[in-house]
Order: structure tokens, then C-alpha cells, then sequence
């Protein structure tokens, strides 16, 4: 099968370039796990000055892309399977779901516009969605790209070393990861959760789940409410932490917690 493609259209190609080439998803890309391919628009000017924008009509702060540009640039990478994201703070939000979804695309296109923006033309003609990586402004849609193309490569497979990782890991579930721990056993003064120890690796991996929640309800408690909690589930995951040491709860970062943010989600569910 054909590998997944990105093609980013920017004004700095190598901020793009140099981004995608550390860690795993650098890796992933020397392997030829996934393809990137970035243009830049001023490889497609026709005037000598090479120019790709000018000031918008109406005046105001920034400068606004070219159309012509763009479109030149565009027609040259958009095929039947392109899926053509616009990067902006306008955009639907890039969340987990997002991002799994955009996974499953042969080929996504992203244009990353700068301070000022593009013409909305071309974002009318050629553009299929917005997205946006949070509630605050950019100078560019570039870190913005790097920030899908990192998240979305994730879940290609052979990018992580678990082939299931990705889908392991904080969000993928609903809940955020459990704390880790490595190396030494004891650092000033403070130990590894017993569990850890235990060498069960089925104790393990259901004490990492409660644990998760535990941390999800103390550090992002409205995430647990996008999760199908049943009554019985919460009065069980009270009793773990119940179980759970001072000295445990210290350490996993859970001293925050206490029965009030039990009996809120309870109400909370319960309302739902
Ligand atoms: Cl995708 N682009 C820009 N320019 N600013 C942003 C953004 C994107 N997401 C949040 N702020």
C-alpha cells in the first residue's frame, strides 16, 4: 500500500523540514513510513520581485497572501484524494478525535498562511476545512503544521515502537496516562509505587488504568464527563484511592484529590 502523504505550502519551507526530522517521526520519515512534501509559494510567483502578498483591501494590520501564488501551488500537489486544511485559529479545534481521523487520509494538505492570512478566495475554491491547535494566535500556520504532522504520524503504524502505543496512550481512552517511573528505586527520599514493583504485569496494567482516571479527575476533571462512567465504576475508583497511601497519593501527584471531587462527578453523571 501507498504511504500516507503530507504536502505543506509555506513561505518556510525549512522550519517544516526541521520539525518533522528529530525523534520517532523523524524516524518515521527516513523509513519512508510516511511522505512529506513542502512547497513554497514563491516558487510559484511570476513577477521579478517574487512577491506573495500585498495589503489588504479595506487596510488593516498584515499582510494578506496572493492568490495566484497559492493557486499555481496548489494545483500542482491537489489530487482526487488531497483532503486541503487551511491552518488557523478560525479552524475546528485539532482534539484526539481529530487527529485519529485525519490518520486515516492518504494525503493531507496544509496551508500555512501568516500574520495577515489568506485570501479568502482561495479558501473558498480550494480549501476543505479549517483547523486550528488552540484558542490563541500564531504568527503562521507553521508550528500549527508540525503540530498535526507530528500528532497524526503518531498513529501510522511501525512510527512508535508499540504498534499499539499511540492508541495507549493519554486521551486515546479518554483518560490522561498514569505517572512513570524509572531508575533509581529511591530518588531523595521518594520510592516507586508498590504496584510497579509487583512484576504483575495484568495488576499492572489495571492499576495504571484506575490510576489514569485518578489523575484525569484530579488535573482535567471535565474530561471525565466525555467518558461513560457508570455509578458503580466511580464508587469503585473512590475505593482505590481510598486504598491508595498518603505517602502513594504524594508521589503519584494525586494530593490534590479528595471525596468532594468524587461526590461532583457522581452529581455530574448522574445528570447526564
Ligand atoms: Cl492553525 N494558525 C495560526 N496562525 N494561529 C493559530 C492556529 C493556527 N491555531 C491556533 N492559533
Amino acid at each position: 500500500m501507498k504511504s500516507p502523504k503530507f504536502t505543506v505550502i509555506s513561505l518556510f519551507p525549512e522550519m517544516i523540514q526541521q520539525m518533522v526530522a528529530q525523534g520517532v517521526v523523524g524516524q518515521g520519515l527516513k523509513h519512508n513510513i510516511f511522505e512529506l512534501e513542502v512547497i513554497n509559494p514563491r516558487d510559484f510567483t511570476t513577477d521579478v520581485h517574487k512577491t506573495v502578498d500585498d495589503r489588504p483591501y479595506g487596510g488593516g494590520d498584515g499582510m494578506v497572501l496572493l492568490c495566484e501564488p497559492l493557486e499555481l501551488a496548489l494545483k500542482q500537489v491537489v489530487g482526487e484524494d488531497s483532503r486541503v486544511i487551511y491552518l488557523s485559529p478560525q479552524g475546528q479545534l485539532l482534539d484526539d478525535d481529530k487527529v485519529k481521523e485525519l490518520a486515516e487520509s492518504p494525503h493531507i494538505v496544509m496551508i500555512c498562511g501568516r500574520y495577515g492570512g489568506i485570501d479568502q478566495r482561495i479558501i473558498n475554491l480550494y480549501v476543505d476545512e479549517e483547523v486550528s491547535i488552540g484558542n490563541y494566535v500564531l504568527s503562521g500556520g507553521e508550528l500549527a503544521a508540525g503540530v498535526v504532522i507530528d500528532s497524526v504520524a503518531r498513529f501510522f503504524p511501525g512510527v512508535l515502537g508499540h504498534q499499539d502505543s499511540a492508541h495507549s496512550d493519554s486521551f486515546t481512552n479518554g483518560f490522561l496516562e498514569a505517572p512513570n517511573f524509572t531508575r533509581p528505586q529511591n530518588y531523595k527520599g521518594q520510592g516507586i509505587p508498590t504496584a510497579l514493583l509487583s512484576g504483575n504485569h495484568k495488576l499492572i496494567e489495571e492499576w495504571r488504568e484506575k490510576v489514569g482516571q485518578l489523575v484525569t479527575l484530579s488535573k482535567r476533571p471535565e474530561l471525565m464527563l466525555n467518558v461513560d462512567l457508570t455509578v458503580e465504576s466511580i464508587r469503585d475508583l473512590y475505593l482505590f484511592w481510598q486504598g491508595l497511601s498518603a505517602q502513594e497519593r504524594d508521589l503519584l501527584g494525586l494530593s490534590g484529590l479528595s471525596a468532594e471531587e468524587f461526590s461532583l462527578l457522581l452529581a455530574a453523571e448522574e445528570e447526564l
